[in-house]
């Protein structure tokens, strides 16, 4: 369970961290199976349905950037999507009705591990209300230099700020960010990061010779429905399960306007896009 304290900040915050969340055997764990996952998938040869590598290496290079939805495709990270561990944290920031909706795993590799920039998770995938969160697993030791997670306190209760540029999607704000905000989150390797999806958050590329793997998963109250925003929707929703509590037949809205993303073309994921974005940028 979280402590008051905890459950205090995520209200006031957007995010908290639980450092020891993971033990180091199922830190362990999760280490070998994206190894088994990884193994034999290079920048030239790879699973395109099952992960993404990082662009930057010669055509033989095997450093993977993302593997998608580890807890849809592999019974290991499902279960632990299941955990009650987990669970009994979600339902003191979600409330009693509670879906898993995605996950994936960042395995920011040193030297190499791609930029995120600024977004809000939220601006991906309108819902009618703002209780979902993503919860990052540092399974390496996250800090400043590998490149940790950094989020901007108490703005989550704000608006959703602009990730657009002549009305399509770039899927990072595109409005000037008070860096200076920033807050590094930084902790050892099992801790627990929740984060609100409101909270604007990104982390610098990964310089140093250590990899900063982080296991996401997000969830969300059953009351927040997805609004319909054309394909992406339905594929999203296809993952969706129910972890606890029950279906809910009302929608609750607490937002009286959310802007729907719309994409200039299909994109292969943040990184994709927000590549596309920056290179528009400089013309
Ligand atoms: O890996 C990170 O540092 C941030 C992850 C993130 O924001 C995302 O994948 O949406």
């Amino acid at each position: 369970m979280l402590s008051p304290e905890q459950v205090n900040q995520y209200r006031r915050d957007g995010y908290t961290l639980a450092p020891g969340f993971l033990t180091s055997g199922e830190v362990s764990a999760f280490l070998r199976k994206m190894e088994e996952i990884s193994a034999g998938n290079t920048l030239a040869n790879h699973d395109k349905t099952r992960m993404e590598m990082e662009p930057h290496q010669p055509p033989d290079g095997t450093r993977v950037r993302r593997l998608y939805e580890p807890c849809t495709y592999y019974p290991e990270f499902q279960r632990f999507s299941e955990s009650p561990k987990l669970l009994d944290c979600l339902e003191q920031l979600l409330g009693p009705n509670i879906f898993f909706y995605y996950s994936k795993i960042n395995m920011k590799p040193g030297e190499i591990g791609s930029v995120v920039d600024w977004h809000q998770d939220l601006s991906y995938y309108p819902l009618t209300n703002r209780d979902s969160l993503a919860i990052l697993f540092y399974l390496d030791d996250g800090d400043r230099t590998n490149g940790c997670l950094m989020v901007i306190p108490g703005w989550h209760k704000g608006r959703l700020l602009d990730h657009t540029r002549e009305g399509f999607f770039q899927g990072r704000i595109t409005e000037p960010v008070n860096e200076s905000l920033a807050r590094p989150v930084e902790g050892p390797a099992g801790s627990a990061i929740f984060m609100n999806a409101m909270t604007p958050h990104a982390s610098a590329p990964n310089r140093s010779a250590r990899p900063r793997r982080t296991l996401i998963l997000s969830y969300r109250a059953a009351d927040a429905f997805p609004i319909y925003t054309g394909e992406m929707t339905g594929t999203n929703e296809s993952r969706v399960r129910l972890m606890r509590g029950k279906r809910l037949a009302s929608a609750r809205f607490s937002m009286t306007e959310f802007p729907i993303p719309v994409y200039e073309r299909k994109i292969a994921s943040l990184y994709d896009l927000q590549e596309r974005s920056r290179a528009g940028e400089q013309g």
